[in-house]
């Protein structure tokens, strides 16, 4: 067998016996790379005569086009294995079900969503949110609202209080949402109303109490404002929000420092095992406090009571979120456990409208 002969045989079995594309790579070079052997028979044509290059040419350079052809088939079968056995183990599951985004995966809690519905029902009366600091004023938060130094309300162990500033007075968190209000009044003209959901802080915990928990205080100041008023705005509103057709009320007297006269109101439900439904019983459940506000507090703010009439309520949210929502544990709302609010969370774009349904 010839030189070149035995070099084609020798190359071509490398190239068959290649594993991967990097040992094919060292095949190439090693034949037709600058230094390769079938390079070397390349270059040896130009020291020979016209008569031997007629001959040797062919034969080498056919050897150079035989091997060139078989390494790029080899390249293309090894491509294609590679391929192949990419897309056996990178298989797509299509029936799996499709991975939520974070975006869909957030939730919103049940307090906020609470107040966003009070607040699409109450815009839709005509009402404005309102805001206020968390830390008040002992004078915004007691005094302006008719309760008075040594008012068993007032007691140190009752509210949390900051110590005292240089001119001996003492900042709190707010117990109630209702310096929103004063400050609203204060700061506004008549006609007025304003709802004012927030945070308020009272020294109390218990199975049914927690020290941080959240209020809704409506309020309105208008000329001739009556109790009538404020009886179908509870009772449209309360409609509204438990999404019900019918429910009917009972207001019994109370006593607010802030109200004069003071009611309270329960609704009507039917309590059952683990479920409460209203609408609909013969049971009774309190929800607010209410009243027409006192003269003192409107004279307090600047407004003459004889000119001006108002009335204001005050309800617990995470009471009503718990009862509208079947949530039986107070204490899951602040516990910031994922999982709870992924089962009572709501999403993020379905907003509460009255066109739209609430909830
Ligand atoms: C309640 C019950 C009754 C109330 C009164 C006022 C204000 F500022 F106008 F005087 N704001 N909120 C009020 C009245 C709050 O909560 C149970």
């Amino acid at each position: 067998m010839s030189d070149i002969a035995k070099l084609e045989q020798q190359v071509l079995t490398d190239v068959a016996a290649a594993a991967d594309e990097a040992a094919l790579e060292a095949v190439r070079v090693a034949a037709l790379g600058r230094n390769g052997t079938i390079t070397g028979l390349l270059k040896t044509l130009g020291a020979m005569t016209p008569d031997e290059r007629r001959v040797q040419g062919p034969l080498i350079n056919g050897l150079k086009d035989k091997v060139t052809e078989a390494l790029t088939a080899r390249r293309d079968a090894l491509k294609n294995a590679a391929l192949d056995a990419r897309l056996n183990t990178e298989t797509v599951d299509v029936t799996l079900p499709v991975r939520e985004s974070p975006t869909e995966q957030g939730r919103i809690h049940p307090i906020s969503q609470v107040i966003d519905e009070l607040t699409a029902i109450f815009a839709d009366m005509g009402f404005k949110v309102a805001e206020g600091p968390d830390i008040e004023t002992d004078d915004l938060n007691f005094t302006k609202l008719n309760i008075p130094e040594g008012h068993p309300a007032r007691q140190m162990q009752d509210s949390f209080y900051f110590n005292p500033k240089p001119d001996g007075s003492r900042p709190l968190l707010r117990t109630h949402t209702s310096p929103v209000q004063i400050r609203t009044m204060l700061a506004q003209k008549p006609p007025i109303r304003v709802i004012t959901p927030g945070r308020v802080y009272r020294i109390d915990s218990d199975q049914t109490h927690t020290p941080m928990f959240h209020q809704v205080e409506g309020l309105v100041i208008d000329k001739g404002s009556n109790l009538g008023h404020l009886k179908w705005i509870l009772e449209e509103s309360m409609k509204a929000f438990f999404e019900v057709d019918q429910v009917k009320m009972r207001f019994r007297p109370s006593y607010f420092p802030f109200t004069e006269p003071s009611l309270e109101v329960d609704i009507q439900c039917r309590i059952e095992k683990n479920e409460v439904r209203f609408g609909e019983g013969n049971d009774w459940m309190e929800i607010l406090g209410c009243g027409m506000v006192h003269p003192n507090v409107l004279r307090n703010c600047g407004l003459d009571p004889e000119e001006y009439q108002g009335f204001a309520w005050g309800m617990g949210i995470d009471r009503i979120a718990m009862l509208k929502y079947g949530m039986p544990d107070l204490r899951d709302f602040f516990a910031a456990d994922v999982r709870w609010l992924s089962h009572y969370g709501f999403r993020p774009l379905d907003l509460p409208t009255l066109a739209g349904g609430l909830s």
